[in-house]
């Protein structure tokens, strides 16, 4: 028998795992006949907001965005996103960057679609434009191979362009992949697991993780993974980028 007062879950000051036992829905204004659960959030300290949304019969979100951009790929099943004259069906794997002052609709969404948003409330920087919205599928994307390790390939998301001050990314690990060091940066993460298992040390603590989890690892918040099991460990990522540390 499972014991209900037991949970992987765990809100430290500078890192948060989050399994799915314990979310609790949020009503999100616009978003409709759909579960939100807020994972990451400025409540807890941190510099983005990261939610998944699991779509019910005839969901629908619309909204605009004001000081926050919002990244959104699809975990599960698919949706049209209608964002100013652009309209688009995307489905697993697919996604889109929605910056600062559009209004979005999406629609046509399937019943147990799942969705995942990062927000980052945008630094414009000086001499470049906002990004444009920007469609993408993790299927088209090449993913290199990390610091000389040929079990560890980082897909990169969004483009290299000093624009954007938010990348996201998608990690693979082969089995018996690990990070090659422990990894100590100004740069925060929210993170969800799309498939697999593994090990996170963050802080020096261990946490055994698995897909559905989410991690928050605030700034200089240590981390290394090694994966686990029989088949690759994959999760996609936020990460802060492109501005000047004040
Ligand atoms: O891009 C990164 O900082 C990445 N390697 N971090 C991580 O996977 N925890
Ligand atoms: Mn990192």
């Amino acid at each position: 028998m499972e014991i209900s007062a037991l949970t992987r879950s765990v809100v430290k000051r500078n890192h948060a795992v989050i399994a799915p036992d314990g979310y609790i829905n949020s009503n999100v204004p616009g978003w409709e006949n759909c579960t939100v659960n807020v994972i990451i959030n400025e409540q807890m300290g941190a510099n983005l907001c990261q939610t998944l949304i699991t779509a019910a019969a005839d969901c629908k979100l619309k909204g605009v965005t004001t000081a926050s951009q919002i990244f959104f790929y699809v975990v599960e099943g698919s949706c049209k996103a209608n964002i100013g004259t652009l309209s688009k069906t995307l489905t697993k794997g697919q996604f889109v960057y929605i910056p600062i002052g559009k209004e979005y609709a999406f629609d046509e969404i399937s019943e147990g679609t799942q969705l995942l948003t990062f927000h980052k409330v945008y630094q414009k920087l000086e001499g470049y434009d906002v990004p444009p919205v920007y469609f993408g599928d993790a299927a088209d994307i090449e993913g290199p191979i990390y610091m000389n390790d040929e079990a560890l390939r980082i897909q990169v998301l969004l483009p290299a362009d000093l624009g954007f001050d938010m990348a996201v990314n998608i990690f693979t690990y082969q089995t018996g992949g690990n990070l090659p060091m422990v990894e100590t940066h100004i740069m925060e993460h929210g993170l969800l697991y799309l498939q697999g298992q593994g090990i996170y040390m963050l802080d020096h603590e261990w946490y055994p993780i698995k897909k559905g989890d989410s991690i928050w690892m605030a700034p200089y918040c240590q981390q290394w993974f090694t994966a686990m099991g029989k088949e690759p460990a994959v999760y996609i990522y936020y990460k802060n980028v492109n501005r000047f540390p004040t």
